[in-house]
């Protein structure tokens, strides 16, 4: 058709082309533009028909219907304070300032982060997200912030869902231009797993800061401050909010724990004012935090240090609301919360369930909890796109205070189980994950601390080994990798240093690290780098691309091959994303305002004896025919 098109335009039929024909008939190139597009999409719908969505498998594809969207929406009455705008025009000590003057408490949604990266192993789509942006914004404008990037989002999005999670920021900013949004950092190891050079984390930082993060929880996974630092200070130098993180475990309120006893809290949490931190995060990645110990933390750090304080937790207990009670009584500035159909075990606590809770309290939050409940109704119909991904707990389990998982590894360890064999066995790995614990010198458990012990529980259950095989085997034992790096210090460092005959068990005759790793780290050459990825891709790449190759590189080169192979997959509905299309079913993708690619699947021809299928499509009116290998 592009060929046709050239010689019909009118200027190639009455003989003026001249060399500047492809300059002034761009609409041509635009045609192609749009024909090349279609072909990938159809490409890729008919791959997923054919062969299923990796995770899934080829499934049937049910019959969903539209998300139900706000209709009613209540406006406030008078003029909204945007923290957004004090940051915008005044700063982030400002913005400290104001959140220490509310009287009610603030609350930060997680459902675009955390929510679903806690209860459908991360998969929630950008697609989706952006739908409801803008009027999540119009129904919830007196928000704190809106935690929507970081943590597994960013893996996530490149290795799953071919999706570029700089463009989910610069999307989602657009959509929401007046709500603070928050990130997830994991300090010296940014949003990987690796411990990486210290330019490469102000460069992650100045480039999050300038497609739209304004505030930046900064935690380490094992609560050591030197790695943590340097990011704290790369935050302040962007002119964004600088939320330094206390990872909360064990029990404060049990005696026969002393690691982490209120007196770590208070001491860390005046090293991280110190530093310069202008928000105080409680990170409660695993739900443990009791109410009683709530409010007794909160108190004594509310009088310990003179930063805002916000609590995150999980509600795998089922206790979350209770403990964000105790701890707004106790002063707590900010809580995080999500849209109830996305709430609850591994989680956020409900954000409707908080309002009912606190309601004619002196501290309840302000916002129109009618706006939240049709917000909600357009979650519970958009969860049912992701059953597939429900790997989670059936319901809150109190066992949580036994084994200490966090919120987000639940799901994620569980596909690792299965991944070895290892499904039925479930609850002796959360059992043995605790004993991993207690041999680790009871650790701090957190991206990606935690991975090390999920590792070495899966590790034991796998081979059959107890706790005393490890001690008088292990010498002939060949640990996981992750366990190995730990030892060596490559984590980084635990509070009250690592067990010393384990560790030389584990390490054998290697001597372990005993200074933050990224000290060692030469610089990063990006200019290096940058070749090299441009080698690759065969053009330019951006800053971004560069950062995103620096922390996944063959995950982002995985991912580049699939988006040249079908394009933007993120504009497909998810059903079609996820399950393809069923014989004469019609969807419409719409590539950009005004143009729109309306798909027919009329057919899928039998295989051929290499088990190539040829699936008649039509795409705008006109038939189309695409060849792939079934591979079942
Ligand atoms: C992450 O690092 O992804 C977390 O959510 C830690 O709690
Ligand atoms: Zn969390």
């Amino acid at each position: 058709p592009f060929l046709i098109n050239v010689l019909k335009h009118p200027t190639f039929k009455n003989g003026t082309m001249t060399t500047r024909f492809i300059d002034e008939t761009p609409e041509l190139f635009q045609y192609k533009k749009i024909r090349d597009r279609g072909n990938k999409t159809l490409k890729y719908i008919g791959n997923v028909t054919v062969n299923g969505f990796p995770g899934i498998g080829k499934v049937e594809k049910r019959a969903f219907k539209e998300p139900r969207m706000p209709e009613n929406l209540i406006l406030p009455s008078k003029e909204i304070v945007h923290p957004k705008h004090i940051l915008d025009k005044e700063g982030p000590v400002k913005v400290a300032e104001w959140v220490k003057a509310q009287d009610s408490v603030l609350l930060t949604d997680t459902t675009f982060r955390d929510a679903h990266q806690s209860l459908l192993a991360t998969r929630l789509r950008t697609h989706d997200m952006l739908t409801i942006a803008e009027k999540t914004e119009k129904a919830i404008p007196e928000l704190f912030s809106m935690e929507m990037w970081g943590g597994a989002t960013f893996d996530v999005a490149y290795r799953f869902l071919t999706e570029d999670p700089w463009e989910r920021l610069k999307k989602l900013r657009k959509k929401m231009p007046d709500t603070l949004f928050q990130m997830l950092f994991r300090g010296s190891n940014a949003v990987g797993y690796d411990n990486y050079p210290d330019n490469v984390l102000e460069e992650f930082i100045r480039l999050a800061a300038k497609n739209g993060i304004d505030v930046f929880r900064i935690f380490d996974s094992l609560n050591w401050l030197p790695q943590m630092e340097k990011s704290i200070q790369y935050v302040r130098d962007n002119n964004k909010i600088a939320e330094a993180a206390i990872c909360y475990t064990g029990d404060l309120l049990d005696s026969n724990q002393t690691k982490y006893s209120m007196t770590y809290y208070k001491r860390m949490a005046k090293d991280l004012e110190a530093a310069g931190a202008h928000i105080l995060a409680i990170k409660d990645m695993a739900g443990l935090l009791k109410p009683q110990a709530a409010y007794y933390l909160i108190k004594e750090l509310k009088n310990t240090v003179d930063l805002p304080i916000h609590l995150h937790m999980h509600d795998t207990s089922g206790n979350g609301v209770y403990t964000y009670g105790a701890a707004i009584r106790a002063g707590v500035d900010i809580v995080d919360v999500a849209q109830s159909a996305l709430s609850g075990k591994t989680s956020q606590p409900s954000m409707g369930s908080l309002y009912y809770a606190l309601e004619g309290t002196s501290h309840a939050p302000k916002y129109n909890i009618k706006n939240v409940e049709q917000l909600n109704r357009y979650w519970e119909d958009t969860r049912k796109y992701y059953a597939d991904f429900e790997e989670g707990m059936p319901a809150a389990s109190t066992e949580v205070y036994t084994h200490q998982m966090p919120g987000g590894q639940y799901t994620n360890l569980k596909q690792q189980a299965k991944g070895l064999g290892l499904e039925d066995q479930w609850d002796d790995i959360k059992e043995m994950y605790a004993v991993v614990n207690r041999m680790f010198g009871d650790i701090i458990k957190v991206t990606p601390s935690s991975k090390v012990v999920g590792d070495m529980a899966l590790f034991m259950i796998k081979n059959q080994l107890t706790e005393e095989d490890v001690y008088e085997k292990g010498e002939d034992l060949s640990f996981p990798t992750s366990v190995v790096r730990f030892f060596k210090g490559e984590i980084g460092q635990p509070e009250g240093g690592f067990p010393e005959r384990l560790q030389k068990i584990i390490l054998k005759d290697e001597k372990p690290l005993e200074m933050r790793p990224g000290k060692y780290k030469a610089p990063l050459d990006f200019d290096k780098v940058k070749k090299e990825l441009s080698e690759h891709l065969d053009r330019e790449p951006s800053e971004e691309e560069v950062l995103g190759y620096i922390m996944y590189p063959q995950v982002f080169l995985d991912y580049t091959f699939f988006y040249n192979m079908y394009g933007e997959v993120t504009k497909l509905d998810t059903p079609t994303f996820f399950y393809g299309m069923r014989m004469g079913e019609q969807v419409e993708v719409n590539l950009e305002r005004g143009k729109t690619l309306i798909i027919k699947l009329n057919q899928i021809g039998d295989p051929d004896l290499e088990g190539n299928r040829v699936l008649y499509f039509e795409l705008n009116g006109q038939g189309r025919q695409i060849e792939l290998k079934d591979k079942n």
